[in-house]
């Protein structure tokens, strides 16, 4: 039984590899891109408001969360966007990335970064902040305690997925967010919603986007230069 299941998949693989190498040849040679918008055409209610109880003085009276920011013809921010399948595609690229506590909140809020990167962490606030970052909702990809202004503390992100990340200090309003992928195939919106993923080989792949409120969407594409897709959430 064992064996024949194994033979299946093994037949399958290969059928897969040959579409994948039929699409290659369909194509001319990158690299292209792809590049876009992300459109929220749904209600955008008034942000949530939280109050302040504790550590007022740095934090303020009460806080806004930022879950779901849109703009100006329904431009969605924070919605991370990536490429998924690309054979033989370059590896992660290791950069640092910053994450700073100003104010009692976290900023930026969603950033995205290449495996084995670098998160600096800083506390620019003169009160007890502790970064809780917990990958895949699973497992702790750091736990660290800031008690002092200036702090720094640098933590390798080891792993490909999602980072959440929030403060254990009683503040339970901050959040942040930091998507770690295996590939260089990633971007994160800003205010305009627009996206660009740079030098991608020609080929046929998934293109997904994530956004912490609105979940996450897929869609096929096929890259032969310069691609041009949107996606919107209703
Ligand atoms: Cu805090």
């Amino acid at each position: 039984m064992f064996s024949k299941k194994y033979t299946l998949g093994g037949a399958a693989a290969l059928a897969g590899l040959g579409l994948v190498l039929a699409s290659h040849a369909g194509v001319a040679g990158g690299p292209g891109s792809v590049g876009g918008k992300i459109v929220y055409t749904g209600k955008v209610p008034a942000p949530k408001t939280v109050s302040v109880t504790n550590d007022t003085e740095a934090c303020g009276s009460s806080q806004k969360l930022e879950e779901l920011i849109v703009g100006p013809g329904g431009s969605l921010a924070n919605a991370v966007v990536w490429v998924e399948g690309v054979p033989k595609g370059e590896k992660a690229k290791k950069t640092t990335v910053t994450l700073d506590q100003v104010g009692c909140r976290y900023t930026p809020h969603v950033q995205v970064a290449g495996k084995g990167s670098k998160a600096q962490l800083l506390n620019s606030d003169a009160v007890l902040h502790n970064v809780h970052g917990v990958l895949n909702g699973k497992r702790d990809a750091f736990n660290v305690a800031m008690p002092t202004k200036g702090m720094k503390v640098k933590k390798k992100l080891r792993k490909p997925g999602l980072v959440k990340i929030g403060c254990d200090a009683g503040h339970t309003w901050m959040s942040a967010y930091i998507y770690v992928f295996d590939h260089p195939y990633y971007a994160v919106t800003d205010k305009t919603g627009k996206y660009n993923i740079p030098e991608l080989p020609a080929g046929t792949y998934t293109l997904k986007t994530w956004h912490e409120k609105l979940g996450e969407q897929s869609q096929s594409i096929t890259v032969d230069g310069k691609e041009d897709v949107s996606v919107t959430y209703k």
